[in-house]
C-alpha cells in the first residue's frame, strides 16, 4: 500500500473483532462525533451536513473531536460521514433539514432506471477516501479508524420512503409488490457497498462496519429474503477483493438493529451488534460464535450517574457471563446511536465505568 500511516498504538478493538481476550473491553459509540457535543454543534452552525462530509478536513476536525476529548478513554474513531452517501453516489439527491429529506424517491420500479448505473465509486465518494487517509494522519496511532456504510435494505428503504420512517410501507409494498425488481436492486446497491467499502480499507480504515438499521421491521424470513444475500455478498465479496488486491483483510462488524442476532450471525461477520433488547447470554447460548458488540440502551446516559454505573456494571457481568467468566471477543457499546441530549461528561462516566467493570479481575 502507498500510504505510510503513523503505527496504531492501542489495538484493542482489533484484537477483541478477531475473538481475542483483551485487558479490559474496547469501548466506542455510535454517532460519538455529532451532535451531544458543543464543539460539533459549533462547527455545524457554519457549514451544512453534506458538506461537512465532502469537506475532508472538516470531516476529520469532527471525526477527531471526541477522541481528543476523551483521549485514553474511547477505543476508536468512525470517520464522520453518513449512510445516505451511497444514494447520493447513485444520483439521488438526499438534503438534510433536520431528518434526512430525498427530493425524489423512487416510487415505482420504473424509477430505477434514473439511477446512475454503474456507478463510478472513487469518482462519486472520493471525498470519503480522502477523509479517511487525512483523519489516519491526524490520528497519529492513538487509535483505529472505523469505515462504514449502510446495508442494502436500509438505504432501499430510505430510498423508496424519502427519508426516515415509523412503518416503512412503501418499501415492503415494493417487497411484496415486486419482490424481483427489489432483489434486483437490493444486489445493486450490494455491489455499490463492496466498491465502497474496499476504498475506505485503501484509504486506511482498519475495521469496517455495516449498519443495518432497518432490519428489525422485517419478518425473520423476510430479513432471510431480502436482507441476508446482500448483507451476505458484501462480507464475502469484500474479503475476496481486500485479499486480491493484497489490503489488510480488516474485521467487518454487522449492526442489524432489531434483528435476532442468531440470523444475523448467520451472514458470516467478525463481530454482530446487539441492541439493548437483546440479552448477551442468550445470543451466546443460541450458538453465536461470533464476537459482540454493544449494548447499553442509550436512554441510561439520561439516567445519572448512579444509574450509569449501575447498568454498566450489569453489561458488563451480563457479556462476561455469556463468555463463562471472560469478556473476550466484546466491544463495549450503547445499543444505537448516542442521542443529542446526552451531557457530554456523563459519557466520560460511561468510558470510565467500562474500563473499570470490564477489566480482567474485575469483581463479576
Ligand atoms: O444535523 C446534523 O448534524 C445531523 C445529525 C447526524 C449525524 C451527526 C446525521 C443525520 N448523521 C450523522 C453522522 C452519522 N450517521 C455517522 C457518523 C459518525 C458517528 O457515528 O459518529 C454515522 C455512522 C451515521 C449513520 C447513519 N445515518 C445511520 C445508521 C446508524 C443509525 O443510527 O441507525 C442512519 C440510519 C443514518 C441516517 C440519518 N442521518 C442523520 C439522521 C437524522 C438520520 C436519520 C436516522 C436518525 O435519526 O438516526
Amino acid at each position: 500500500m502507498s500510504h505510510d500511516f503513523p503505527p496504531l498504538k492501542n489495538d484493542l478493538l482489533l484484537r477483541a473483532a478477531r475473538g481475542e481476550q483483551t485487558e479490559r473491553a474496547p469501548v466506542w459509540v455510535m454517532r460519538q462525533a455529532g451532535r451531544y457535543l458543543p464543539e460539533f454543534r459549533k462547527l455545524r452552525l457554519s457549514h451544512e451536513f453534506f458538506d461537512i462530509c465532502r469537506t475532508p478536513h472538516l470531516a476529520t476536525e469532527i471525526t477527531v473531536q471526541p477522541i481528543r476529548r476523551y483521549t485514553g478513554l474511547v477505543d476508536a474513531a468512525i470517520i464522520f460521514s453518513d449512510i445516505l452517501v451511497v444514494p447520493q453516489a447513485m444520483g439521488m439527491e438526499v438534503l438534510m433539514n433536520p431528518g434526512p429529506v430525498f427530493t425524489d424517491p423512487l416510487s415505482t420500479p420504473a424509477d430505477i432506471s434514473k439511477l446512475n448505473h454503474p456507478v463510478d465509486v472513487d469518482k462519486e465518494l472520493g471525498y470519503v477516501f480522502e477523509a479517511i487517509t487525512q483523519t489516519r494522519r491526524a490520528l497519529d496511532g492513538e487509535v483505529p479508524l472505523i469505515g462504514f456504510c449502510g446495508a442494502p435494505w436500509t438505504l432501499f428503504a430510505y430510498m423508496i420512503e424519502g427519508g426516515s420512517s415509523k412503518t416503512l410501507q412503501k418499501a415492503k409494498t415494493w417487497l411484496f409488490k415486486y419482490p424481483e425488481e427489489s432483489q434486483a436492486l437490493l444486489m445493486r446497491i450490494a455491489d455499490i457497498c463492496v466498491d465502497f467499502l474496499v476504498g475506505q480499507v485503501k484509504a486506511g480504515a482498519q475495521l469496517l462496519q455495516v449498519f443495518d438499521s432497518n432490519a428489525g421491521d422485517l419478518s425473520p424470513h423476510d430479513f432471510t429474503t431480502f436482507s441476508l444475500p446482500g448483507l451476505q455478498h458484501i462480507v464475502n465479496r469484500v474479503r475476496a477483493r481486500l485479499a486480491d488486491s493484497s489490503l489488510p483483510i480488516v474485521p467487518i462488524t454487522l449492526f442489524a438493529k432489531g434483528a435476532s442476532p442468531a440470523l444475523a450471525a448467520r451472514a458470516g461477520y467478525d463481530t454482530v451488534g446487539l441492541d439493548w433488547t437483546q440479552d448477551p447470554r442468550d445470543v451466546v447460548a443460541s450458538g453465536v460464535t461470533a464476537a459482540l458488540q454493544g449494548n447499553l440502551d442509550p436512554a441510561v446516559l439520561y439516567g445519572g450517574q448512579e444509574a450509569i454505573e449501575r447498568e454498566v456494571k450489569r453489561m458488563c457481568s451480563a457479556f462476561r457471563t455469556a463468555r463463562g467468566g471472560s469478556t473476550r471477543a466484546w466491544i463495549a457499546n450503547l445499543g444505537h446511536g448516542i442521542t443529542p441530549g446526552v451531557d457530554p461528561e456523563d459519557l466520560r462516566f460511561f468510558f470510565e465505568c467500562v474500563h473499570k467493570y470490564s477489566a480482567e479481575g474485575a469483581a463479576p
